[in-house]
């Protein structure tokens, strides 16, 4: 069977090698050295030039190496008809779960109020509730979500969640759907956006959202760019309707030096570093898929085209 690896920006080589540690007769090509294109059987991908899939005619599964495939299905040349496989590695749930808690802790605990203050040398004490009286929402609620909704649970926070379709997790109160999202953005002290990029949520971290949320709420998105509108945003850290956030994610990457979000005050920026795909495990998930697609079992994580994820 032969992979291509179409990953401009990622480390093709360490890729190969754990590929090949996982399936040893697995032949790897790193795009675009691939030589035959007729020969590629499967394509693992990130950031990929769009047009560049559809030059392997007898393409049998996509994987995506990181957590979110809207990158993948924006190219208007993707073979449609070729399964696309989600990255489901456990771990990217773990770390996203980690990160989300460090920031939902670094504003409940003050420490970017207090970093701000000792910027100015200013001495000045703040009273903060209780872990467990800090309500923090989770919206989107798939596999990221749902371990960021745990995590934060776990280690005490009042946690609630917000998917488009019902769920039900231990912890955790869930709301769902349009009708469902007063009720949760009312209760959203820290907001975190996990949510699928999709014509639906593109967009959904706007004014209307924000002026649901209590006031004084800290906004993290570590989901995708596109699901803030970013001159809301400054508009809600300039009246104080929001106190801050923690953004890792933007609508354009590297996000460019002289964007004012760098050097606002009340945000902090992280390069897309949430969670970044472990290549071991990842290397296993991918393997085994392999093994079921030369098996002609079905593949695990097959995203469903129509609902974009
Ligand atoms: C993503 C990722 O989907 O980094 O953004 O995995």
């Amino acid at each position: 069977m032969e992979l291509a690896i179409v990953a401009p920006h990622e480390d093709g080589a360490a890729w190969s090698v754990a590929l090949r540690r996982e399936l040893p007769e697995l032949d790897v090509r790193l795009w675009p050295e691939v030589g035959d294109p007729a020969a590629i059987d499967a394509a693992f991908v990130w950031r990929h030039p769009h047009g560049a899939l559809a030059a392997f005619p007898n393409l049998r599964a996509i994987f995506s190496l990181g957590a979110g495939v809207d990158g993948i299905l924006a190219d208007p040349l993707l073979p449609r008809a070729v399964p696309l496989v989600r990255m489901l590695d456990p771990g990217l749930a773990t770390l996203m779960a980690e990160y989300v808690l460090g920031a939902a802790l670094r504003h409940h605990c003050d420490l970017d109020h207090y970093e701000r203050l000792q910027r100015v040398a200013r001495w000045e004490r703040r009273l903060r509730p209780y872990l467990r009286d800090r309500r923090v929402g989770v919206m989107g609620l798939g596999e990221l979500g749902r371990a960021a909704a745990c995590t934060l649970a776990a280690a005490g926070f009042d946690c609630s969640g917000w998917a488009r379709t019902e769920k039900s997790i231990t912890g955790v109160r869930c709301y769902a759907g349009e009708a469902g999202l007063d009720a949760f953005a009312a209760r959203s002290e820290i907001l975190v956006c996990l949510l699928p990029l999709t014509a639906q949520t593109r967009g959904l971290l706007d004014a209307r959202l924000f002026a649901r949320l209590p006031r004084g709420s800290y906004v993290i998105n570590a989901a995708r760019g596109a699901h803030l509108v970013v001159a809301d945003l400054l508009a809600a850290l300039d009246s104080g309707q929001l106190a801050g956030a923690t953004l890792d994610v933007f609508a354009s990457e590297p996000l460019p030096s002289d964007d004012p979000l760098w050097s606002h005050p009340l945000v902090l920026l992280t390069p897309h570093a949430a969670s970044i795909t472990p290549v071991d495990t990842a290397a296993r998930l991918v393997a085994d898929n392999l093994r079921r697609l030369g098996r002609g079992e079905p593949m695990r994580g097959v995203v469903d085209p129509a609902r974009g994820y």
